[in-house]
């Protein structure tokens, strides 16, 4: 296959998708999970962290416990990676977002190509820089002021937990936000608003939020964005306007996957710069 040939590249992880044994019969949502943690360490301010560097390849980052059940999703994309050993992992991994979400019904999200692979473990980000879904408004803007996002940035993200479920054994929540959890839209904003959710202890003895039929769940983070006025209001907006949410999620995706990702002649020398100070 030619080296540069991404279209083959997205038609491959296509393949890869539909996993009848796993979870909701999708690895769809998981590839999402993956970009996401992969590109979510970005630090604004010291221009560390990032997918660029693929650094979630370390011990290290993969150990992080917010990482738990990413290596399945790794795992699948190593089998992408035989047939197209010129993409480097921080593009594969970006992409396969990307494509997942395509896949599932979503916008279309720009992507451009150049990450690149060659940074040494003693650059990996510290462990803690991706959110804490235990805790509220003020830990959640303080983790995505860090990347640079604003609140309606923060809420249009959110919308991805549209996507997938909590697995007890990865992060000790569990089910799925929504009850067609392997389609993209903007259900999960309505239910936010619209079902009325207890605080429960699940099956392992964690809080979480629960419909009343227990199978539909919240996260305390997710509960804050509609318990703080400011994310509230967003949340309102994209319950009402499906179109205004792929518009806003896809930019505020594509702009999630670009961050500390630099590219051209000084990328080399900007990057050892960068994570000289880490
Ligand atoms: Fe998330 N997310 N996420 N999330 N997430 C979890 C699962 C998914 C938080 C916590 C969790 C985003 C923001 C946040 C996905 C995409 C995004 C889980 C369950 C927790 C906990 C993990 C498990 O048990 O398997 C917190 C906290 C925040 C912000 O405060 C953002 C932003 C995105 C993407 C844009 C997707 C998709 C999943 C489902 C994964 C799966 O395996 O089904």
């Amino acid at each position: 296959m030619a080296a540069g040939d991404y279209m083959a590249v997205r038609d491959a992880i296509k393949k890869i998708i539909p996993q009848s044994s796993y979870d909701d019969g999708s690895a769809g949502p998981v590839l999402v999970r993956l970009a996401w943690h992969a590109s979510g360490t970005y630090d604004k301010k010291s221009g560390t962290g990032g997918s660029n560097g693929s650094t979630m390849r370390y011990k290290l980052e993969a150990s992080d416990e917010a990482n738990n059940g990413l290596e399945y999703a790794r795992n699948l994309l190593d089998l992408v990676r035989q047939q197209f050993p010129w993409i480097s992992y921080a593009d594969l991994w970006t992409l396969a977002g990307v494509v997942a979400i395509e896949y599932m019904g979503g916008p279309k999200i720009g992507w451009k190509p150049g990450r690149v692979d060659d940074v040494d473990e003693q650059y990996v980000p510290p462990n803690g820089r991706l959110p804490d879904a235990t805790q509220g408004e003020d830990h959640i803007r303080s983790v995505f002021y860090r990347m640079g996002f604003n609140d309606q940035e923060i809420v249009a993200l959110s919308g991805a937990h549209n996507l997938g479920r909590c697995h007890a054994d990865r992060s000790g929540f569990e089910g799925p936000w929504v009850p067609m959890p392997t389609r993209f839209s903007n259900t999960y904003f309505k239910l936010l608003l619209r079902s009325r959710w207890h605080k429960r202890k699940n099956s392992v003895g964690v809080e979480q939020y629960n419909d009343e039929d227990n199978e539909l769940m919240m996260l305390p983070t997710d509960m804050a964005l509609v318990k703080d006025p400011k994310f509230r209001a967003w949340v309102e907006r994209y319950a009402d306007d499906k179109d205004l949410f792929y518009r806003d999620f896809a930019a505020a995706f594509g702009k999630l996957l670009e961050l500390g990702v630099i590219r051209g002649p000084e990328d080399k020398a900007l990057r050892q710069y960068a994570r000289a100070k880490l």
